[in-house]
């Protein structure tokens, strides 16, 4: 649901600062993550895929090839509260990305593309969060 969504979205996003340096993310590209789900924020940027592959590796949710890690990614959102009733469907939608962009041998490009495809298709499964939602639960982490 997006109200766990915004759960996993304020935690994971914590990370970002302590990616920006390596992934060459700028604030004016996206100042905070909470505006990844923004209605006018364009996932498009190289860069951006470089800071969510080193935020993912802070909490083990990849593997070696840069591909999400099914049982750490599901155990991740199991975390947060109701977080069971959005794992399946998270790791679902994410993986389905993955598959069709497969093919791209630049992880930073592929990985943008793969969140590009999550935020579209999150968006129609009714649990992309607002940003409201979000602000509202980032006191907790
Ligand atoms: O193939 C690499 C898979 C990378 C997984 C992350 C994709 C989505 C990241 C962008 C949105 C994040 C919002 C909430 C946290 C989900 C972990």
């Amino acid at each position: 649901t997006a109200e766990v969504m915004s759960h996993v979205t304020a935690h994971f996003g914590k990370a970002l600062e302590e990616c920006r340096e390596e992934s060459g993310l700028s604030a004016e590209v996206l100042e905070e993550f909470q505006h990844f789900w923004r209605e006018d924020f364009e996932v498009v940027h190289r860069e951006l895929g470089c800071a969510i592959i080193c935020m993912s590796n802070k909490f083990s949710l990849l593997q070696d090839d840069t591909r999400m890690h099914h049982v750490n990614m599901h155990d991740y959102v199991k975390g947060f509260p109701n977080g069971h009733v959005l794992s399946e469907k998270l790791v679902e939608l994410i993986h389905n990305c993955e598959k069709r962009f497969d093919s791209m041998t630049d992880d930073c490009e592929r990985v943008v593309k793969v969140a590009a495809c999550f935020k579209v298709d999150a968006k129609a499964a009714g649990i992309a969060p607002e940003v409201a939602m979000i602000e509202a639960v980032m006191e907790k982490y």
